[in-house]
């Protein structure tokens, strides 16, 4: 496994007394009575489409048309994307990074896409959207991997982009131009890497200039891959093989990049890709959500694949959902229970927390030792979780976590959420209610 985290790492509270942690603020009056672990990296976040969760979940289909898909909850999305601004962005972010610390994220990958104003034109400065995520992290605390994200053409048979997708769009030029102004302002809490939207929007001599620019040398690299099957036929039609095949025939895939969802692999795609050393960002309650599909989870660990775990549409805001439907989906499918634990991991939540953790900080760019006192303090006192030696944490947590068993978070020296609450969550919900006025308006 390429985990750098494992039990030791995993101190019961006694032991965390004896630590210091850097924020100065081990509460030992009241003690931090329970477990303290590695914060979690959300490897995949569209921050915006926090502020439309819930409101894609009525059918809009109409009888006798097609049934309403991944494809009509696209076009929502877009009619909401179309009304963000740098401040409406700022407010929603910070709601939802407020709502990750809170959920056990202390890092997260914002896969960031909507670069221009509402007219397509570029704001003035070109990063205002940047800005407002940047904003947004800085002021939560939560560790920031920005991913600019790349995005050229409307299909694979580079049919025009539609109106609505015209604040997405760069050249090559424009596109290394902002990467090069957002490098420069890398620093603690902050790291800039790349995406590309997906192959259907990136075109293959695109991917290649970009390749060749040097800008890419240093990663992380994400793209969305193979998550609807509609996304496999037109790769088949337009390119002769399946997205993951062709990607990894086109591209040096190695441990720079995060391939996001790849849910529709073959026996061969899955073999070469856990091969490669790149992660895999599963989002399973987006995915479910969208009616995406089931990733072949215990073929790709089988054979040694890296996974992460991302919010994508935060539909939902939670790593404990998503390690325990990332384990749910295969025990459904295969009428069989425990399929992400190992030989060497009986323990099927710890397990799926030892690779997501070295997965998303693979992912984020991030050393692989959780050095960076980015960490969770349990409450032990919870009855939940009552008489558990430290593997049994994990897995109660995750199985059996539907309370807030979450007391503290500290990052980066900030002591962020206390009681489980984040210290600036009320006038960060109070000023994300007055952005959804506007954006509902
Ligand atoms: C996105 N989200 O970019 O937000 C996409 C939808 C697309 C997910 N794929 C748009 N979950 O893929 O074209
Ligand atoms: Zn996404």
């Amino acid at each position: 496994m390429n985990a750098g985290f494992s039990i030791p790492n995993f101190w019961d509270g006694a032991t965390w007394r004896a630590h210091s942690c850097p924020c100065g603020d081990a509460m030992p009056e009241t003690g931090w009575h329970g477990w303290v672990l590695p914060g979690l990296v959300n490897a995949h976040s569209h921050a915006f489409q926090r502020a439309m969760a819930g409101l894609a979940e009525h059918r809009i289909a109409s009888a006798g048309d097609a049934q309403d898909s991944f494809w009509s909850w696209r076009e929502t999305m877009y009619a909401f994307a179309a009304r963000l601004d740098p401040e409406t962005l700022h407010a929603v972010a910070a709601q939802a990074y407020v709502e990750m610390l809170e959920a056990g994220y202390t890092q997260v990958c914002e896969f960031h896409y909507l670069h221009h104003a509402q007219d397509g034109k570029p704001y003035a400065p070109v990063t205002a959207m940047s800005a407002a995520l940047i904003a947004a992290a800085r002021e939560t605390g939560i560790g920031l991997t920005l991913l600019p994200t790349l995005y050229m053409a409307g299909g694979f048979d580079r049919r025009p982009l539609a109106a609505r997708q015209q604040r997405f769009v760069h050249t090559l030029d424009a596109f290394l131009d902002l990467l090069t102004e957002l490098r420069a302002q890398q620093g603690p809490g902050l790291n800039v890497g790349i995406a590309l939207h997906s192959l259907r929007a990136v075109p293959p001599e695109a991917l290649a200039a970009l390749l060749e620019s040097g800008l890419a040398a240093r990663g992380p690299l994400h793209i969305h891959i193979a998550e609807q099957t509609a996304e496999i036929d037109d790769c088949l039609a337009a390119r002769g093989q399946r997205p993951v095949a062709w990607l990894l025939d086109h591209a040096p895939i190695d441990a720079r990049w995060c391939l996001v969802h790849a849910t529709h692999m073959d026996t061969e795609e899955t073999a070469r890709l856990a091969r490669s050393g790149a992660v895999v960002a599963l989002c399973p309650s987006t995915e479910a959500n969208l009616g995406d599909g089931l990733f072949a989870l215990d073929s790709y660990l089988d054979a040694g694949g890296r996974i992460a775990i991302g919010s994508d549409s935060n539909i939902s805001i939670s790593p404990v959902e998503e390690l325990r439907w990332l384990e749910y989906g295969q025990r459904l499918i295969r009428r069989a229970r425990n399929l992400a634990a190992s030989a060497q991991q009986s323990h099927t939540g710890t397990r799926l927390y030892a690779l997501a953790l070295a997965g998303g900080r693979q992912a984020a760019g991030l050393d692989a030792a959780p050095q960076d006192a980015a960490l969770l303090h349990l409450d032990a006192a919870h009855p939940v979780l009552a008489e558990r030696c430290p593997e049994e944490v994990l897995d109660t947590w995750i199985f059996a976590g539907n309370v807030p068993l979450l007391r503290d978070v500290c990052v980066g020296g900030r002591h962020l959420v206390r009681a489980g609450h984040h210290v600036q969550r009320e006038a960060i919900a109070r000023r994300y209610r007055q952005a959804l006025v506007r954006l509902r308006a």
